[in-house]
């Protein structure tokens, strides 16, 4: 019995829909993961139905002791998996919990310098558009022609800027980001160093990319990326000040209640993140990212900064007679799922864009390993190779959803 399919078909029309897609076709956007069904149904669970403005056992509403209980235990475990003193487990996204950190830590107006939008960072890295552009007055660094931060050109920016908050971390790099080195640049014009690991923070839990503490001060993450737990941000800090200043800024500053259920559901995915199957996966992740890199390179592609540490793939186009928006259509044709994005030396608007960004952590979660990503690159490579020729991405969708169907989507972990 689904009481789904009995009140509402048409909405369980689109889950069908959606899980047919989402097992047939190669899902390689490199933001997005297969959470598992324990985690699914701590979202799903009656925890949905709780009010608990607050913080755990300090709530501003009664029948709050088994959302303390629950909110408590994801504390404890996002502190130990990442080795830090103070977690809010409440931002309902990577950027609302990116909004509290500069609620909690600058003024209107004060400087904040982050990563251009357009070389790899994220709109609420002080992008224009965004509130962090809007609020605040933000500057960038980017990188190089080829792909990678130069650390002494981000020194002599901050030292012109004098910004109050550095953030390092980005959407669209492939390279280990220093965070040792962007310590020292804070330190040296006295700004609070912010690191938003939001897309490798499944590596640095599995010891798999250096880790921002001990010299970050303030780190946020969403949960759903490499993390592979429910969609949802959090921010964590050795700093008790900071930590009460965070606390403050999330509620009653920008959210009201916490999404209970979804705090059930991150304390889940946090017990699978503290496994050792977890480093067994996040190894997995990095080798698969790599192979693809590899092939792709072998097959004439050019991979920006020539390879990748993480668990994605920057491709530029700009050697090419295609767009990034071209390749990301012509491979949806063919069944990969990917997304168009800017490359360093970009000649194109961001809707059209000269690249994509490929990544393996979706993959990898279903079971993937180098065998299906040395097919599935030389596929890609297939496809742009022949970008106007539909019948032969169509044949490639064929094979490609046969090679989908044997890997298992939400099950729990044996890797
Ligand atoms: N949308 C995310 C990404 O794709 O990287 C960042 O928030």
């Amino acid at each position: 019995m689904s009481f789904l399919k009995d009140f509402d078909p048409d909405i369980y029309d689109y889950c069908v829909q959606e899980l047919d897609r989402q097992t047939h076709h190669l899902e390689m956007i490199a933001s997005e993961n297969f959470t598992l069904p324990a985690v699914m149904e701590a979202m799903g669970s009656v925890f949905t139905n709780k009010y608990a403005e607050g913080y755990p056992f300090k709530r501003y509403y009664g029948g709050c002791e088994f959302a303390d209980g629950v909110e408590q235990l994801a504390i404890d475990r996002v502190c130990q998996l990442f080795g830090c003193s103070y977690a809010n487990v409440q931002p309902h996204s990577g950027s609302q919990a990116n909004g509290a950190v500069y609620a909690a830590l600058l003024q209107a107006g004060d400087k904040l310098l982050g990563m251009d939008l357009s070389h790899g960072g994220h709109l609420t890295h002080g992008a224009k558009p965004s509130f962090s552009g809007k609020n605040y007055h933000s500057f960038t660094y980017g990188v190089e022609l080829d792909g990678r931060i130069n650390y002494d050109k981000v020194m002599e920016i901050a030292k012109v800027v004098q910004p109050k908050i550095i953030v390092c971390g980005a959407s669209a790099y492939a390279r280990e980001i220093d965070f040792a080195r962007f310590r020292e640049i804070a330190d040296a014009v006295g700004a609070i160093l912010f690191a938003d690991i939001a897309h490798i923070a499944g590596l640095v839990a599995a010891g798999e990319h250096s880790s921002p503490f001990p010299y970050a001060d303030v780190v946020t993450s969403t949960t759903h990326k490499t993390l592979a737990g429910p969609r949802g941000g959090i921010i964590l800090t050795n700093n008790e000040e900071i930590a009460k200043k965070i606390n403050s800024a999330i509620f009653p500053g920008l959210q009201g209640g916490p999404l209970v259920h979804v705090i059930a559901a991150k304390a889940v995915g946090f017990k699978h993140n503290l496994s050792d199957a977890w480093k067994t996966y996040a190894k997995q992740v990095k080798a698969n990212a790599h192979v693809l890199a590899e092939v792709l390179m072998s097959r004439g592609y050019n991979v920006v900064s020539g390879g990748t540490d993480n668990h994605l793939v920057l491709l530029s186009f700009l050697d090419k007679p295609f767009s990034g928006k071209d390749a990301d259509a012509a491979l949806g044709r063919a069944g990969i799922t990917v997304n168009k994005n800017t490359v360093p030396g970009e000649t194109r608007s961001p809707f059209v864009t000269s690249g994509i960004r490929i990544g393996s952590p979706a993959l990898t979660s279903r079971g993937m390993k180098e065998k299906e990503f040395d097919l599935i690159a030389h596929r890609i490579a297939d496809v742009l190779d022949d970008i106007d020729n539909a019948a032969k991405h169509q044949a490639i969708k064929e094979e490609l959803a046969k090679l989908a169907e044997g890997f298992i989507l939400y099950h729990q972990p044996t890797y």
